[in-house]
């Protein structure tokens, strides 16, 4: 199977996981990537069974709405009962690197919300240590040089992703060479830097389930 395809198999998967809990008045939260885009597209298709979806950026709110699926502010949701997104990388704890795309703050904030994240990935995003996926920092613009040398300080090597501005209207540094033994400590130490608003280390809220497409199946790992 091709990359596309396991993702493909991921989303489904997903969806037939959710389907069973749909409600009427349901809003779900949806992530970014390809690997969600997938996810978007398999759940037009019930999108009679439940309310709306807030989205973690414009370009999969932009994509629900072309589906004709409403799309919430957040803050007009008291609560969500899931919350689908991709990876970059995961570790067997089901502690997360996202932000590849540069929507990590807005996931962050839905993950937050959700009782249950559900992570979808392809097989290749699967690793003993993370890291190897350089770490996303989103990152206040005046703030960018001096966060770039506390990142040094601890360890890594940030390269300023030139020509990105998020959502958000902030900056991208991706920080190479962290080997992340320790992913709760190393997310808390990275929000600490002033000018920092958010790394892309979901350990302190880590997916709940992980949907991992194989050559063998879908792999449900909790
Ligand atoms: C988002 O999409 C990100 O946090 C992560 O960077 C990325 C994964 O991309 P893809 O699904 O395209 O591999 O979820």
């Amino acid at each position: 199977m091709t990359q596309d395809e396991l993702k493909k198999a991921t989303a489904e998967a997903a969806l037939e996981r959710i389907l069973p809990h749909l409600e009427d008045d349901m809003i779900i939260g949806i992530g970014t990537g390809s690997t969600a885009n997938f996810f978007i597209d398999a759940l037009a298709e019930h999108k009679a069974k439940f309310d709306g979806c807030v989205a973690s950026s414009e370009a999969s709110a932009d994509r629900l709405k072309g589906h004709g699926i409403p799309v919430y502010d957040l803050n007009s949701v008291s609560s969500l009962r899931f919350y689908i997104d991709g990876a970059d990388e995961t570790n067997e704890h089901l502690h997360l690197i996202k932000g590849g795309g540069a929507a990590l703050t807005r996931e962050k904030i839905v993950a937050a919300v959700a009782d249950e994240f559900i992570c979808i990935a392809d097989g290749s995003k699967k690793v003993a240590v993370l890291g190897q996926f350089p770490l996303p920092v989103e990152v206040i613009p005046m703030a960018r040089s001096y966060v770039a040398r506390e990142l040094v300080k601890l360890g890594g090597d940030p390269v300023y992703r030139e020509g990105v501005v998020t959502d958000n209207g902030n900056v991208i540094l991706d920080v190479w060479n962290m080997q992340i033994t320790d992913a709760v400590a190393t997310e808390e130490k990275i929000n600490q830097i002033v000018g920092v608003v958010t790394n892309g280390l979901f350990a302190a809220r880590p997916a709940n389930v992980l949907l991992l497409g194989t050559e063998d199946g879908v792999k449900t790992i909790t």
